[in-house]
This record gives structure tokens, C-alpha cells and sequence, in this order.
């Protein structure tokens, strides 16, 4: 029998062919074409089989080692993987890509072409996802054993089109043409239950005979690190129906109910985040929860029974990471395997559980905390929801033991007892785990503060803070070429998985040479970015124009009108003194260019989107304007756009309501790759501020503190409109149809949230914002100043990596080895 040493061996000596010869083979032998007839898609296949033949060997290998040595394990649990394209990132990271380049080129294929003729796997909805996929490349990078658990989605996010400036939402359907990368694991099955009752015998020992269950099936995408020798897993659950299709139903003609039971079980994996509006539509969201989250412990259980035989120590050869509450079902899970299958106590079965799993919390508003009504807790889970009321008595105790007030314990339990409605998600998470971590430092303080004030009076040495990172690799290495490229060429490429080695390039920041060659590579990445907005909105940009670029989902709290408004007022601007002869300064040409999607209930954010546009509309045909200001706004936001919107941007928009966003890692993005910032004190800004310094970042409006005082004695913005003209003028023309074709109605609600209540400050934040963009203006007009900035950050924000934050999540949350740890 051959054994899998054998088979390395054997792939050892395939891979001595040339890279070519591989992909020639997989053309003819695996996508079943010959050179005349391959399309790029076709060609797209070929080179990703041939890379991931590579990838498999260094995969088995870490399989191997990691079983071997029993190095802990780490499972990162996320509802959202947004990975994007895998070919560019595969091919660097196991240093094939110039081969590849070449060899694409030598049959006459366009490079570029063949690279992205691949779906960006968009199984998220913007930062949480993208982190996870940053933290699988760090995982890989330094040497983590880490494994993602997460759910194959037939369709990721939606995909956004306009439709007379309105978001639509159309099906996204990556999976049409296959996925590449992935392996089906038909052997790793499990049986997911929901529904039915539990009995209990005589010992008290709990049976749970659910009334439904369906399978998870595993797919698997192997994930390589930086030079491709450590490569990890992203396993993938896809729902399957238990047991199969009733063939006496079927063949006495009731095909629609012989398939039905295929079909339910089917849609747990179908979609992301089926809309919750309707009773059907929450108990769906529920269930996937549970479906990745129960197959994904039970998968890590089986593996941990090949080298242990009890769970008495899991904690020590395992850590668990929860990616937000969507999987906080895991504790009791947990717990019920713990107890219910392996015979352990209540108490015991929490101890191993807190020893085991960790929570990361994303977010502080309140009604993005998850809650779930009890009732549909108890129709799916009668069993979880008996753990439940175990876990609240046991903390009910603690809590007494410690002096906590009847009041405030109620208050932090699971499920408050007098109320008894909800299933609280954090909480469970919170009083579940070992470790909690907020997401950056400013985050993290608010945690302590606010959503989780009295659970850390419990538990003080709970919350931890880890900021978030991006991967050097996708976001400078692979999107930024060029810059790249300048770097390697100043301090080599030590800077790859050592970000910190940028520093190297600060004393450049003043060099004439470096300077224009710096700039010759902004210079290339916009017009890139310029030829992309030509080809999907036929704008054509100037681009000697600041581009001054907000991505990120739309929100109020992001405050994407706030800076449309900016525009509308510096539109208004322009028009009263064209020339900018009464300012005494000539306009600098600006491009305000916005991408993202708005959740499709989300009304207030779908109407951003319709002003965004409808101020496009009438400031790009306007006469007088000209090249001097520019509005776009780039339908389908996704991975592979940011690719090139990031390194072409000058300017970094992250003006969230400060106290609002946890994080934040667009705005690493795009300092990395010399786009200077204008934000808020919010989010990971203020670390960001700490690190390029302050005359490197351009900080504007009120801090957290300030925004929750005026939140707190609802302090009414018409003070501020009163005492602004410029304010007055655009709310005049929000109502009179100036944008909107004469239609007055059409911003009404906008004018109402707006003007009345501003919970999220864009009014009292208005006016520091325009005068913040007035000296950007003047100092984009003295190139040598601008740039000097612009290598600054570049130079200053190695911290920032996920590498990093990888390393100190395993040091100090895992307690889980990696290559600098010298375990
Ligand atoms: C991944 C990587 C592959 C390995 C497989 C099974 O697909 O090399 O053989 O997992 O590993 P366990 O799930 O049995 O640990």
C-alpha cells in the first residue's frame, strides 16, 4: 500500500516539471480543453490546479507535523470568510507568480485577464469577514495551527447594481463555475439536530431526540502562509439532507414532496444572512448558527480523540475563537457534548468550556447585539436552552459570591429573569469564555465602560484588547505591486512577514529621488484605478485631482452623507468663485469617489446611495465645475475592488461617529499604501494616530466622550444650522430639488434625521470636517509636503499587520505556539 510519505514523494517529483508543463497538463487533463478552445476561465483553472498542487504537498506535510508534534490547535469560528480571489495570493505566496506571469504571457493570454478570471468568494459582509481572511493568511504566515470553521454559501453577498441611482440587490453566484481550491470531504460528515424534547433518567443524565436533523458536509480550501510551507485549513460546512429522498414518494409522482425535505435542508447553507424580517427568516439565521457551529466542535473533538482520550484538559491542547456572537451557541454546545456524551458535570463541563473557548465582540450598538426570542430558542433547542438556565443559575451564584447587586446580575444574565424574552448572545459569550477582546484600543476601553461595565466588574482579567491588522501580502504586496516592488528595491523583502521593517524607509520620506519614484507609482495606481471607473461608470477623472475614496459598507454611523454633503458644499463653493478669486486660492481638483453596499432593509442607507448618485448626476454635468470636482460612485463593492481602489486613493476617508467604529481595517489599508487619512478619534485612528503621528494624520471632531454627552442630553442640531450658512444652504437644496429633479419629497426623511435628531453628529461634526478638506487642499498643492506624509505612513504602519496581531492573540488569548514563540 502506498502511504501518504510516498505520495509526497511521488508529488515531489511532479513538481520538478516546470510550472508550465503543470498547467498545460491540467488543461488537457482536468478542465477537459485544448489550447485552441481554452477561454480564460479555462486558463484560470488550469494555473490554480497547478499552484494547488503545490500547496498540497506543504499541506499534508503541516497535517502531519501538527498531529505529530500535538502542537495546540486553534479554531477560528466565523459566520464570514471574505476571502475574494485565492490565485494572485497562492501564486505569491509560493513564489510562483512571475513564473505564472510569464508562462500566461508566452501563450499569448493576457495576464491580467487569466489572473481575475476568478469570482471573488464574498462569503461576508465587510470587515469582520475580511479580517477572518486576513487572520487565515497570518495563521498560515507564523505558523499557527490554525484551522477556520465557517458555512459554504451557495450565495455570498449580494450583488449591488443601480438602478436610476437605487441600489438593487441581484443573487450572487460564485459557486456556478466552481470553486478551484476547494476539496469535498464527503467522509467528514456530521448530523446536525434541531427541534424535538429532551428526557432525563433516573440519574439525571438528559437525552435530546431532536425532531430534525441535517448533515454537514466539510469542504476544504488549503490556506498557505508567506513562502507556502505552512499551509492551514479553511473547512467549510455545506447542509445536505439526513438520510435520503423518499423513493416510494417520489415514484408515486409527488415529486414537489419528495424533494421538499432535500430543499429545507439544503437552504441552511444557501444563502448569507437570509433576511430576518419575517418568523421563517430568523429561525433560518438561527439554525445556520447552530449548523457550522455544532459541526465544526464536533469535527475538532473527533480530531482531538485521535491523540487524547478524555476532554478533562481540552482547554490546553485546544483554544476556540468565536468571531462575534455568531457563534456563541458553542457554549452550550460545548457543554452539552461535554455532559450529555461524555458523562462530565455541569460544573466540570463549564469549567473545560471557559477554559476553551475565546469571544471576540465587534461592535458596541446596542441593536447589533444579538438576541434571540426565547420562544424560537425553545422550539430549536430545548436542550441548549436547559443549558442555558444552568449557566444563568451557576453565574446567578457567582455573581452573589461576589457581591453583585440583585438588579445588575439580572441584567447580565443570559436571559433576564424576570423579563424572560430573550437569549442574549453576549452575555452568553462573555460568561462562556476566558478570554473577550475587543478590537482596538479605544474599542476595547468602551467595552469595559459600556455593553460589558458590569460583567468586567465580575470578571476584571476578562477583557482583553487585541487590535485588528491587515495581511501585508494581499494589501501591499500583491494589490500595490509597485510599491512593493520600490520597497524590496530600498530595504529587500524582509518586510514581507516582518511589516515592522518599514520603518527602514522613514529617512527616505525627504529623499528627491525616492519621493518621485513614490510618486510615479501613485501616479500609475490612479490612473489604474481611473481606467477602472472609465470602463464600469464611463467618468473620465482627471488625475491630477485629489482621489479622495470612502469604502466600506454604507451606515449612518460611517457618515458616508456626511461626506457627500462636504461635497454638495464644496460644489456650492466652487460655483459661487470659479476661479476661487474671492478665496484667493485656485480650486484643488478633487474626486469624490464612494463604493459600497447598504443592507437591503437598511432605508436611511439606501437613500445615502440615491444622494450620492443624484449629487453625481448634477455636479459631474455641470459646466462651471469642470475637472475641478468629481462625484462617483463604483456599483459592486467587493475584495477585488478594494485591490485597486486602495493604492490608487490620496486621501483615506474614515469620518465614522466617534465611539462607533470597533475598529476599522480599511483605514490600514490605505495608510500602508500612502493614502493619508482624514478621520475621526475612533476606531483603530487613534492607534493609527500614535504610530504615523500627528502631523502625518488629520484628526478632526468630537471624541467619544463628546459624542455621548450630546447623544445623552439629546442636544438638537438646529443650533449649529442656525449659526451656518453653508449648513443652511444645503439643507435648502436637499428640499427644494436642486439634486432631485425638482422632486421635493424625495429627501424628506434625510432632511428629518438629519436636522432633527443627528443621533450620529454630522452637523456639529460639519464644519471642523470642511475646514480639515481645505487644508488637505493646500497641502496636496505643495507635492514634496504631501509626500513626505504619504511615505510616512507607509513607513510607520508595520504594527499594524495581522501578523502581529496573530502573534499576540496566540500569546496572550490561545496560549498556542508559534514560529517567534520558540515553543
Ligand atoms: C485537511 C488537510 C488534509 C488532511 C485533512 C484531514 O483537508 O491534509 O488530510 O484535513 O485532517 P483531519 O480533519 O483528519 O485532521
Amino acid at each position: 500500500m502506498t502511504t501518504i510519505k510516498h505520495k509526497i514523494d511521488d508529488a515531489k517529483d511532479l513538481h520538478d516539471e516546470p510550472f508550465g508543463d503543470v498547467v498545460l497538463r491540467h488543461l488537457i487533463y482536468s478542465v477537459g480543453k485544448d489550447k485552441t478552445h481554452a477561454e480564460a476561465r479555462d486558463w484560470n483553472v488550469a494555473v490554480s490546479l497547478a499552484v494547488r498542487d503545490r500547496m498540497v504537498e506543504g499541506w499534508i506535510d503541516t497535517t502531519r507535523h501538527v498531529y505529530a508534534r500535538q502542537q495546540k490547535r486553534v479554531y477560528y469560528l466565523s459566520m464570514e470568510f471574505m476571502i475574494g480571489r485565492m490565485l494572485e495570493d497562492n501564486l505569491t505566496n509560493l513564489g510562483l507568480l512571475s513564473e505564472a506571469k510569464e508562462f500566461i504571457a508566452s501563450q499569448g493570454l493576457d495576464v491580467e485577464t487569466v489572473l481575475h478570471a476568478e469570482q471573488d468568494a464574498a462569503l461576508g459582509n465587510g470587515g469582520l469577514g475580511r479580517l477572518a481572511a486576513c487572520f487565515m493568511d497570518s495563521m498560515a504566515t507564523t505558523g499557527v495551527a490554525g484551522m477556520g470553521y465557517g458555512i459554504r454559501y451557495q450565495h455570498g453577498i449580494f450583488r449591488q447594481t443601480l438602478e436610476d441611482g437605487w441600489q438593487m440587490e441581484e443573487p450572487e453566484d460564485w459557486l456556478f463555475e466552481g470553486n478551484s481550491w476547494e476539496f469535498r470531504r464527503p467522509e467528514v460528515v456530521y448530523e446536525i439536530g434541531f427541534g424535538g424534547h429532551v428526557t432525563h433518567d433516573a440519574d439525571g443524565k438528559a437525552t435530546w431526540t431532536p425532531a430534525e436533523s441535517v448533515q454537514a458536509v466539510a469542504f476544504d480550501m488549503p490556506i498557505a502562509g508567506w513562502e507556502g510551507d505552512h499551509v492551514n485549513t479553511l473547512r467549510l460546512w455545506s447542509a445536505r439532507q439526513s438520510g435520503m429522498m423518499n423513493l416510494d414518494t417520489f415514484n408515486d409522482g409527488d415529486f414537489m414532496a419528495a424533494a421538499r425535505q432535500q430543499v429545507l435542508a439544503e437552504t441552511i447553507s444557501k444563502v448569507l444572512y437570509p433576511g430576518d424580517h419575517t418568523p421563517q427568516g430568523r429561525e433560518l439565521r438561527l439554525k445556520q448558527e447552530v449548523f457550522f457551529t455544532s459541526a465544526s466542535l464536533q469535527d475538532m473533538l473527533r480530531r482531538f480523540f485521535t491523540n487524547y482520550d478524555n476532554l478533562d484538559n481540552l482547554g490546553d491542547h485546544v483554544a476556540v475563537q468565536l468571531n462575534d456572537t455568531h457563534p456563541a451557541i458553542a457554549v452550550p454546545e460545548l457543554i452539552r457534548i461535554l455532559m450529555d456524551l461524555h458523562g462530565y458535570t455541569f460544573e466540570r463541563a463549564l469549567e473545560i468550556t471557559r477554559e476553551t473557548l475565546h469571544y471576540t465582540n465587534h461592535t458596541l450598538l446596542p441593536e447589533a447585539l444579538e438576541k434571540w426570542p426565547k420562544d424560537l430558542f425553545e422550539h430549536i433547542l430545548p436542550r441548549h436552552l436547559q443549558i442555558i438556565n444552568m449557566i444563568d443559575g451557576h453565574f446567578y451564584q457567582e455573581a452573589m459570591a461576589k457581591g453583585l447587586d440583585h438588579h445588575i446580575i439580572a441584567g447580565i444574565q443570559v436571559i433576564h429573569p424576570h423579563q424572560q424574552d430573550w437569549v442574549r448572545m453576549g452575555n452568553l459569550a462573555f460568561i462562556g469564555s476566558r478570554k473577550v477582546n475587543g478590537v482596538s484600543a479605544l474599542h476595547t476601553e468602551l467595552m469595559k465602560q459600556t455593553v460589558f461595565h458590569d460583567l468586567h466588574t465580575m470578571y476584571p482579567d476578562k477583557i482583553i484588547n487585541q487590535t485588528n491588522g491587515v495581511t501585508p501580502r494581499r494589501w501591499l504586496l500583491e494589490c500595490n505591486p509597485g510599491l512593493a516592488g520600490l520597497i524590496t528595491e530600498q530595504i529587500g523583502d524582509g518586510w514581507i512577514d516582518d511589516l515592522e521593517q518599514l520603518q527602514k524607509i522613514a529617512p527616505l520620506a525627504t529623499d528627491a529621488a525616492f519621493q518621485k519614484a513614490y510618486r510615479a507609482v501613485k501616479s500609475a495606481n490612479k490612473q489604474r484605478l481611473a481606467d477602472m471607473v472609465q470602463e464600469r461608470t464611463g467618468i473620465t477623472l482627471n488625475t491630477d485631482a485629489i482621489f479622495d475614496t470612502q469604502i466600506k459598507r454604507i451606515h449612518e454611523y460611517k457618515r458616508q452623507h456626511m461626506n457627500i454633503m462636504e461635497a454638495i458644499a464644496l460644489y456650492n463653493a466652487i460655483k459661487a468663485d470659479p476661479e476661487g478669486t474671492k478665496r484667493g486660492a485656485a480650486w484643488q481638483p478633487r474626486v469624490k469617489i464612494f463604493a459600497g453596499k447598504a443592507a437591503p432593509s437598511y432605508f436611511f442607507a439606501k437613500l445615502i446611495i440615491k444622494l450620492i448618485n443624484d449629487v453625481a448626476a448634477v455636479v459631474n454635468n455641470d459646466p462651471d465645475i469642470g475637472d475641478k470636482l468629481k462625484v462617483v460612485f463604483l456599483p459592486n463593492y467587493n475584495v477585488s475592488m478594494a485591490e485597486v481602489l486602495i493604492p490608487g486613493s490620496d486621501l483615506s476617508e474614515q469620518i465614522s461617529t466617534a465611539g462607533f467604529e470597533a475598529s476599522g481595517t480599511g483605514n490600514m489599508k490605505f495608510a500602508l499604501n500612502g493614502a493619508l487619512t482624514i478621520g475621526t478619534l475612533d476606531g483603530a485612528n487613534v492607534e493609527m494616530l500614535d504610530h504615523v503621528g500627528e502631523d502625518n494624520i488629520f484628526i478632526f471632531g468630537l471624541k467619544a466622550d463628546e459624542v455621548a454627552e450630546r447623544q445623552h442630553r439629546r442636544a438638537r442640531p438646529s443650533e449649529v444650522i442656525k449659526n451656518s450658512p453653508m449648513l443652511q444652504q444645503i439643507m435648502s437644496q436637499l428640499s427644494d430639488g436642486t439634486f432631485s429633479d425638482g422632486e421635493t419629497e424625495r429627501y424628506r426623511d434625510f432632511l428629518t434625521n438629519v436636522g432633527d435628531h443627528d443621533y450620529f453628529q454630522v452637523i456639529p461634526d460639519f464644519q471642523a470636517y470642511w475646514d480639515m478638506q481645505r487644508q488637505l487642499d493646500g497641502l496636496y498643492q505643495n507635492a514634496e509636503a504631501w509626500f513626505e506624509k504619504a511615505i510616512l505612513n507607509t513607513a510607520r504602519m508595520g504594527w499594524f499587520s495581522s501578523d502581529r496581531t496573530i502573534r499576540s492573540y496566540a500569546d496572550q488569548i490561545w496560549r498556542a505556539p508559534h514560529k517567534m514563540s520558540g515553543t
